[in-house]
């Protein structure tokens, strides 16, 4: 019964993971793997969020930065 649920966690975690992955994709307009301010403002949840998001400071949201998100 324990192994289930922990292959239960697993299942959801994954794809949690792959929606993050999946709107990180779709925010990057560009391609260039980088979430840009103004590419961060076509979702409201994530521009609101960008700043604190955005770990180094640079102005963009990386992959790595996003998977707070
Ligand atoms: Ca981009
Ligand atoms: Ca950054």
């Amino acid at each position: 019964m324990k192994k289930l649920l922990i292959l239960g966690l697993c299942v959801l975690a994954s794809t949690s993971v792959f929606a993050d992955e999946e709107l990180f994709i779709t925010l990057d307009a560009d391609g260039d793997s980088l979430i840009s301010i103004s590419e961060a403002a076509v979702d409201a949840d994530v521009s609101a969020q960008f700043s604190e998001l955005d770990a180094n400071k640079d102005g963009y949201l990386s992959a790595e930065e996003f998977a707070n998100y």
